[in-house]
């Protein structure tokens, strides 16, 4: 399949450029990076790697964990030599929307204790602004007693509309590794995302969002046509 083989690509392409020994690694979450912890994994038998591994969630602890990789946490490497994570959409600025996964917290904290962010994403995530593909809105994981408010304060300030991201295989809303709620905001005109970003971060309730401001360093696209392109 073209989507899963571009993945691949990317998430190679990234742990073969940015990975060395002697390193903490923070490990992002979603589909994308399954394809590059294989690859770490494969390297650090190969070429018998001294790595440590730090996730950005349970499904990253997980993926560590199956692939026989060190785990780590941030009280022991509280400063990472490299973090490798998905994005549901890039800009030309290289700001990112994430958090289709839910993990949005974990990552963006992960991604802030690493000297190098490095983000890997199919052709599909590809886009000179925020909106052109990705329609599911920008993430916002909330406290629970305060979904209402901020999902009224954010609507009210910037339009659009910011719903509860309701479960599809549990009743009731999604709730956050971090045991929060998640409003998915669909905004409906182009803006100054580092301003939103931080404005929408000082609505009390709010624990983080979507918006990864001035976070990437560099972003490895796989393309349908089994090339990798890289935005820096
Ligand atoms: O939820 C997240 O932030 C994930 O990293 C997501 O943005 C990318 O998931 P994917 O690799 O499955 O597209």
């Amino acid at each position: 399949k073209m989507v899963e083989e571009a993945k691949k690509l990317a998430g190679y392409a990234a742990v073969d450029n940015h990975v060395k020994d002697n390193q903490a690694v923070g490990i992002g979450s979603g589909s994308t990076i399954v394809h590059a912890v294989k690859r770490l994994a494969e390297r650090v038998k190969e070429e018998n790697l001294n790595v440590v591994c730090v996730p950005t969630s349970f499904q990253a602890r997980q993926l560590i964990l199956e692939n026989c990789l060190p785990l780590s946490d941030l009280d022991r490497h509280p400063e990472l030599d490299v973090a490798i994570d998905g994005a549901d959409e890039v800009d030309s600025e290289l700001n990112l929307i994430k958090g289709g996964g839910g993990c949005l917290t974990q990552e963006k904290i992960v991604a802030s204790c690493a000297k190098s962010f490095i983000v890997i994403a199919d052709y599909r995530k590809d886009s000179s602004a925020l909106g052109e593909q990705w329609k599911k809105g920008i993430p916002v994981e909330v406290i629970p007693m305060a979904y209402v408010p901020v999902s009224r304060a954010i609507q009210s300030q910037f339009g659009g509309s910011a719903d509860l991201r309701m479960a599809v295989s549990k009743a009731g809303p999604v709730v956050t590794d971090n045991g929060n709620f998640l409003l998915d905001w669909r905004f409906d005109q182009e803006h100054n995302w580092s301003a939103v970003n931080t404005t929408i971060k000082m609505m009390p309730g709010v624990v983080d969002t979507g918006l990864f401001i001035n976070l990437a360093e560099r972003v490895y696209f796989g393309m349908e046509d089994g090339t990798v392109k890289i935005r820096d």
